[in-house]
C-alpha cells in the first residue's frame, strides 16, 4: 500500500479549508478525459471528490484495513476457533441489496440501452453525478484498487481500476477480483483498464465541520451509472454488493457485455462447472439462471449419480470467447463468491458450508452468542438466542428473519473444496453445453435440448419465472428474464440475441456447445414440486453431457425424442433409478398451454420492436406450427 497523502493538488487534498475546494471545477468530463493515464485519472477523481488522502492498493493493505474496520466497528471479528479469520459486517438497514431502479445505462443513443434498461442521456447524467460526487470524499481516504477480472494477463481477462472511499469495498474487491502488485504494475505501466469510481456518498467534512463516522456509511440517494461507450462506471451512495463491488455486475456483466458485443465475445450471468463421467470423460457446462434459482447450489452440486463428479469453476459470471480452433472457451472472471447465505446448509450445499469455515466476510447474517454466524437454513433448528442482522436480540419467537434474506458471504473461490483443477487457467475451458433455466411451476419441461443454435438462443431469450409474491406483480404472471441478463445487459436485450447468433455463427459447428433449457421447479396440480432438485440435478446434467457425446459420435444409443419445444430425453435415457418421480409429468408438453405461451412470447418480443432478430421470429412460428401438427 502506498500512501500518497500529497498526491492530489493542494487545493484538492486540503481539509483545512473545505470551502476552497468548492471552487474545484473538475467535472466528470475532465475525469473521463484523463482515463488514458491512471495517474492523471486518479488525480482528476481526487480533484472532484476531495479526499483527505489517496492510497494505492495492491493487496498488501488488507490486514491494516481490516484492523481499522474492527477498531471502527465496521467489522466484528468472529470467534477465532469457530470461524478463523472471519468477520461480520452489518450494513445500514437501508442499504441491503442491488437497487435496479437506480441503475442506469447512459449510452449515447437511447435505443442502444433498449427498453429494459433505465436510460439517461450521458451529458445529463454527467452533470447530475458531477453535483453528487463533488467533494463527496471529504474527510475520507480514497483508495485506488487496480484489479484484474480473470487470471492476470490472460487472453480473456480484462483490467479495471476502482477508486473507492470504503475500506470494506477494498477488502471485498481483494477477495472477489485479483488485486496484486502484478496487476498494479500492468495498470501503472499503461495497460488499458475500465475506470470505476465508487463513493459511499457520506463526506465526513461539511459546512458544520467534521463529523464522526458510522460503521456503514451510505447515502439515501444512489446512482449505479454506466457509460457503455467510454466503459466508465460511476457508483454513488451504496456500500453493498453489486452496487459497490464494481468488478461484479457493473464491470463483468454490464460493461463487459458491451465490450463483448463490440469485440465478438460474451459476458454472461452464468455459472461454470466441470462434469466428469464414470468413464472419466470431462465436459464443461455454462448455465444461466435468474437470481435466486439456486445457482450457487448447482455450481457446487454433489451428484447423487454414482461415479459422477461435479467441480466448480464459477458460480455467477462467465466470459465466453471463440477460441482459435472454433471452440467456445470460458473463464470465471471472478476470484471469489459473493453468495446469498440463507438457504445454504449442510444438506443443501455442503461444499459451500466447507468453503465458509474460515477467512470469510459475512454481511447481514445473525451472530450467535459464542461468536459464530447463523442464517435461516444453516441448521434445521435456530439457536435459542441470536443477535439479528440489525444488531437486536433475537429468539425463534421473534417472527422476523434473524439474517437478512439477502445476507451474503464473501469468500475466495480457491477455498471451495469442489473447485476444479485449473479453474483459473487463463486460457479458460472449452464449453460443451449451455443451459438456460427459469423457475416455472407450469409448462416448461424438466429438460429440453435445442434443435439448433438459433433454437438455443430462442430458449435463452424466453427464460421466465412465474411471479410468486404479490409484491412482484400479479401472482402467476410471467416475469421475463432473457438469458438471466435482464438487470445486467449493458445494451439492448434484442441486440444481445443478435450478438449470440453472430457468436454462434463464428464457431465450428462440430465444436459448438449444445444448448438446453431446464426447469427444476415444475409443480403438480396439488402445488407439490415434481422434481427433488439439488444433488438429483446431476441426473439431468448427465443426460446433457451424454447428448454432447452422442452429437460428437462418442455414443450411438438413442438419447432423445422430438417434441414441439425441443428434444426430450428418450425413454430410459435420463437415469431416474432409485427416484420416485413422475417423469411423464415432468416432461409433458401441453399444446394448448404452449400455444398461450407462444402468444405471450410474441407480446414480449414485440416490446423490442424491430430489433428482434429474424431467426427468433421464425423459431416462434415453427413452435406454433409444431404445436398445431
Ligand atoms: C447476484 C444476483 O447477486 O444475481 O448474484 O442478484
Ligand atoms: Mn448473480
Amino acid at each position: 500500500m502506498t500512501t500518497l497523502a500529497d498526491a492530489p493538488t493542494a487545493s484538492t487534498a486540503s481539509t483545512a479549508n473545505p470551502r476552497r475546494t468548492n471552487l474545484a471545477r473538475t467535472t466528470l468530463a475532465d475525469v473521463a478525459a484523463a482515463t488514458g493515464d491512471v495517474h492523471a485519472w486518479v488525480a482528476a477523481v481526487a480533484a472532484l471528490t476531495v479526499p483527505d488522502a489517496v492510497v494505492w492498493c495492491d493487496g498488501s493493505e488488507r490486514d491494516e484495513l481490516v484492523a481499522g474496520m474492527v477498531a471502527s466497528g465496521t467489522l466484528i471479528p468472529l470467534d477465532p476457533e469457530l470461524r478463523p479469520g472471519s468477520y461480520l459486517a452489518r450494513s445500514d438497514p437501508a442499504d441491503v441489496a442491488r437497487v435496479e431502479s437506480r441503475t442506469f445505462i447512459c449510452s449515447a443513443d437511447e435505443r442502444d440501452a433498449g427498453p429494459t434498461n433505465n436510460w439517461r442521456a450521458p451529458d445529463a447524467m454527467r452533470t447530475e453525478l458531477g453535483a453528487v460526487f463533488a467533494g463527496c470524499m471529504r474527510g475520507r481516504t480514497m483508495y485506488v484498487v487496480p484489479f484484474s477480472m480473470g487470471p492476470v494477463g490472460g487472453p480473456i481477462s480484462q483490467l479495471g481500476v476502482q477508486v473507492t472511499d470504503s475500506p470494506y469495498v477494498v477488502v471485498s474487491m481483494g477477495v472477489m477480483t485479483r488485486v496484486s502488485p502484478q496487476v498494479s504494475a500492468l495498470v501503472e505501466g499503461g495497460a488499458a483498464f475500465v475506470p470505476a469510481v465508487h463513493s459511499v456518498g457520506a463526506p465526513l467534512v461539511g459546512p458544520g465541520g467534521r463529523r464522526a463516522d458510522v460503521p456503514w456509511p451510505c447515502n439515501e440517494t444512489k446512482y449505479i451509472s454506466h457509460f457503455p461507450e467510454s466503459r466508465e462506471i460511476w457508483s454513488f451512495g451504496s456500500g453493498y454488493g453489486g452496487n459497490a463491488l464494481l468488478g461484479k455486475k457493473c464491470f463483468a456483466l454490464r460493461i463487459a457485455s458491451v465490450m463483448g458485443r463490440d469485440e465478438g465475445w460474451l459476458a454472461e450471468h452464468m455459472l461454470l462447472v466441470r462434469l466428469t463421467s464414470p468413464q472419466g470423460r470431462r465436459h464443461h457446462v455454462a448455465a444461466a439462471f435468474p437470481s435466486a434459482c439456486g445457482k450457487t447450489n448447482l455450481a457446487m452440486l454433489r451428484p447423487t449419480l454414482p461415479g459422477w463428479t461435479v467441480e466448480t469453476i464459477g458460480d455467477d459470471i462467465a466470459w465466453l470467447r471463440p477460441g482459435p480452433d472454433g471452440e467456445l472457451r470460458a473463464i470465471n472472471p471472478e476470484a471469489g463468491f459473493f453468495g446469498v447465505a440463507p438457504g445454504t446448509g449442510q444438506d443443501t450445499n455442503p461444499a459451500a458450508i466447507a468453503t465458509l469455515q474460515r477467512d470469510t466476510i459475512f454481511t447481514n447474517v445473525a451472530l450467535t452468542d459464542d461468536g459464530d454466524v447463523w442464517w435461516e437454513g444453516l441448521t434445521p433448528q435456530p439457536p435459542a438466542h441470536l443477535t439479528d442482522w440489525t444488531g437486536a436480540d433475537w429468539t425463534p419467537e421473534a417472527g422476523t428473519p434473524a439474517a437478512h434474506p439477502n445476507s451474503r458471504f464473501t469468500v475466495a473461490a480457491a477455498q471451495c473444496p469442489t473447485i476444479a483443477d485449473g479453474w483459473d487457467d487463463p486460457a479458460g475451458v472449452v464449453v460443451d453445453a449451455i443451459v438456460f433455466g427459469g423457475r416455472r411451476a407450469t409448462n416448461v419441461p424438466l429438460v429440453a435440448q435445442a434443435e439448433s443454435w438459433e433454437h438455443g438462443v430462442f430458449m435463452g431469450a424466453t427464460i421466465s419465472s412465474e411471479r410468486t409474491a404479490a409484491a412482484e406483480g400479479v401472482v402467476g404472471e410471467l416475469r421475463r428474464d432473457p438469458f438471466a441478463m435482464m438487470p445486467f445487459c449493458g445494451y439492448d436485450m434484442a441486440d444481445h440475441w443478435s450478438h449470440w447468433l453472430r457468436v454462434g455463427a463464428a464457431l465450428d459447428p462440430a465444436r459448438r456447445p449444445l444448448v438446453f433449457q431446464v426447469n427444476w421447479f415444475r409443480k403438480d396440480d396439488a402445488g407439490r414440486f415434481l422434481w427433488p432438485g439439488f444433488g438429483e440435478n446431476s441426473r439431468v446434467l448427465a443426460w446433457v453431457v451424454d447428448q454432447v457425446d452422442r452429437a460428437r459420435g462418442l455414443r450411438t444409443d438413442v438419447g432423445a425424442v422430438t417434441s414441439p419445444v425441443g428434444l426430450l430425453p428418450a425413454p430410459g435415457a435420463l437415469d431416474t433409478r432409485g427416484l420416485d418421480v413422475d417423469l411423464d409429468a415432468l416432461l409433458a408438453v401441453d399444446p394448448g398451454a404452449w400455444a398461450l405461451e407462444a402468444d405471450l412470447t410474441q407480446e414480449f418480443f414485440a416490446t423490442f420492436g424491430d430489433r428482434v432478430p429474424a431467426p427468433l421470429g421464425a423459431r416462434l412460428e415453427r413452435l406454433r406450427t409444431a404445436l398445431d401438427g
